[in-house]
């Protein structure tokens, strides 16, 4: 049988699903996609994920992009408590991992870009309306997500599953980044936790490699 191939690399999005697949033991071959080469931009990577990003999991014929839905696929394949059995339960994981996608991390992601992904990639100064916009929008997420873990150790309350982490992809930059998060206790603990996890904070196949300029 062939290996699952994961496509990757020390970014915040791929480093989900490194992530989850490291946790839940899933038996994948990672595959080091060079961005700074562009290495995503070549007809072959093309091929299995015409967006031109990672993560990608390729599993015989199957191919998965989208963090979260790798991590799901990944979860549900290893039979992991990552992806919780009652419907009740997997729609609220559907509901903060969107929420992390749509909002959370949309805005956390636009700190990224302008303050981690420019310098590194040549793409020129932050720029500061963007900064000032997104900084704005990230606190409000950053409030829903304190309130809601205000009595709760994960998302979901007792159990941790995939949709942490999703919602956590950026956090690993939130110094780099600037994001400004001290202001939220709950989420602070929280965050704590999921850092406290093996599989997140070595996600990767090489124990030295390190995220991107975090
Ligand atoms: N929504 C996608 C986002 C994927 C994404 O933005 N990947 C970044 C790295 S974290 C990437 O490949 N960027 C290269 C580019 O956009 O040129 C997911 O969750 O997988």
């Amino acid at each position: 049988m062939k290996p699952m191939l994961l496509y990757y690399y020390e970014s915040p999005n791929a480093r989900t699903a490194c992530a989850v697949a490291r946790h839940v033991r899933a038996p994948v071959e990672f595959v080091r996609i060079e961005l700074r080469q562009g290495e995503h931009r070549r007809p072959e990577f093309l091929a299995i994920n015409p967006n031109g990003k990672v993560p990608v999991l390729v599993d015989g014929d199957t191919t998965i992009w989208e963090s979260p839905a790798i991590a799901a696929y990944l979860a549900q394949k290893t039979g992991s408590e990552l992806w919780p059995s009652a419907p009740s339960q997997q729609v609220e994981l559907l509901r903060w991992t969107h929420w992390g996608a749509a909002h959370f991390n949309r805005h956390a992601g636009s700190l990224f870009f302008e303050r981690v992904a420019k310098p590194i990639f040549g793409l020129g100064a932050p720029d500061a309306a963007t900064v000032e916009e997104a900084g704005k929008h990230l606190r409000h997420f950053a409030k829903v997500l304190d309130t809601h873990l205000r009595e709760r150790r994960y998302l979901l309350g007792d159990a941790l599953s995939t949709a942490d982490f999703a919602v956590a992809a950026m956090l690993p930059w939130t110094r780099a980044a600037q994001l400004p998060l001290d202001d939220y206790a709950h989420l602070g603990q929280w965050y704590a936790r999921i850092e406290a996890l093996p599989a997140w904070r070595q996600p990767y196949p090489d124990a030295d490699a390190v995220d991107m300029a975090a």
